[in-house]
């Protein structure tokens, strides 16, 4: 038996999307929040075969869209990346959002913003159109705040590290330069990955946040390592591991806001102050903190980040039970 998959490839930054505009499943569920379980309850093999090799790689990442389930939002999106369904993604969304648009999958109520339902909650977006293309996509994210600040790691090979453990769509270790790491130079992605999963795993052993007003968000899935910006505008470079073996080429949209979450916390920025944050290859998102707000009883802020995708082509996939690796696999 085939299923079949039109998807639309390209990328954020250097970060790939797929957006597959034809192929998702009927979902369950009154919340994308719910949706997004009843998928990964009935549906995950969707996932591991769209994500893992040999259909996909260790980065690869997108989503589907669905109508949304309230009738203040545009559209409903699901992302799937080789980690998971995340609650909330950033790149993947300013890429869905401008593929959609660019081949008439999404239908604003109103040019030039969209309100999108995601799992992790209520998103609302503004782009421009240039010579039919969408030129930029700012997203105004969910709020964001700083869960923990100061906890020490003791990580193999690195001995002794101190991490914040801030939330901006998913909850992200948070490494500043300190002794034990000097910063992005001269670090591979091959080394980041194989330290991030230690990092990763002692911040599990210490916390487990959960999002105060939706419980099925919970856990630290993100490792982001910090450093000074390398070109002349920028404000701050990042390399952010995510699932077994990525570096995201992308700045991160929901890292970008963790980091902006935790640098306002900790006095480094203020309300409306914007912060352009370069990512491992260079790519740039530029954040801005719209406003202050509170999450369940923490401080928090309402972050937005800009960016732009480009599409690299359509790509009609099928899964084919009879094939060997009809679900994917992972080489860690
Ligand atoms: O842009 O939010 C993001 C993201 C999460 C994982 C990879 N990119």
């Amino acid at each position: 038996m085939r299923h079949l998959f039109f998807c639309i490839d390209g990328h954020t930054a250097g970060n790939p999307v797929r957006l597959v505009a034809g192929g998702a499943p009927p979902l369950r569920g009154g919340t994308m929040a719910e949706r997004r379980a009843d998928f990964q309850a009935r549906f995950d093999w969707i996932r591991t075969s769209l994500c893992f090799e040999p259909r996909g790689h260790d980065m690869m990442s997108g989503g589907f869209l669905y109508p949304p389930t309230r009738p203040d939002a545009d559209i409903g999106i699901l992302f799937i990346e080789t980690s998971g369904c995340l609650p909330m993604c950033g790149h993947g969304t300013i890429g869905i959002v401008s593929f959609g648009l660019e081949n008439g999958f999404i239908h604003p109520r109103e040019p030039g913003q969209l309100t999108i339902e995601v799992p992790a909650g209520l998103i609302t977006v503004r782009y421009q159109v240039e010579e039919g293309r969408v030129a930029h996509v700012r997203i105004r994210n969910v709020s964001s705040y700083l869960f923990a600040r100061d906890i020490v790691l003791d990580v193999d090979g690195l001995g002794p590290l101190t991490v914040d453990i801030a939330y901006g769509g998913n909850y992200y270790a948070i490494v500043e330069p300190q002794p034990g790491f000097d910063g992005l130079d001269g670090m591979s992605a091959r080394r980041l990955v194989e330290l991030s999963r230690r990092v990763r795993q002692a911040a599990r052993e210490a916390v487990e946040p959960v999002h105060p007003l939706i419980p099925t968000i919970r856990g630290v899935s993100h490792v982001m390592w910090t450093d000074a910006p390398r070109a002349p505008g920028a404000d701050g470079r990042n390399a952010v591991f995510y699932g077994e073996s990525a570096i995201d080429r992308s700045p991160c949209g929901t890292g970008t806001s963790a980091r902006m979450a935790q640098l306002a916390a900790r006095g480094r920025l203020r309300a409306k102050d914007s912060f352009v944050h370069e990512s491992f290859i260079g790519s740039r998102f530029t954040g801005r903190i719209e406003d202050t707000a509170e999450v369940g009883g923490y401080e928090a802020i309402v972050p937005s980040i800009e960016g732009s995708a480009r599409m690299t082509g359509f790509n009609t996939i099928w899964v084919d039970r009879e094939d060997p690796f009809w679900a994917g696999f992972q080489v860690t």
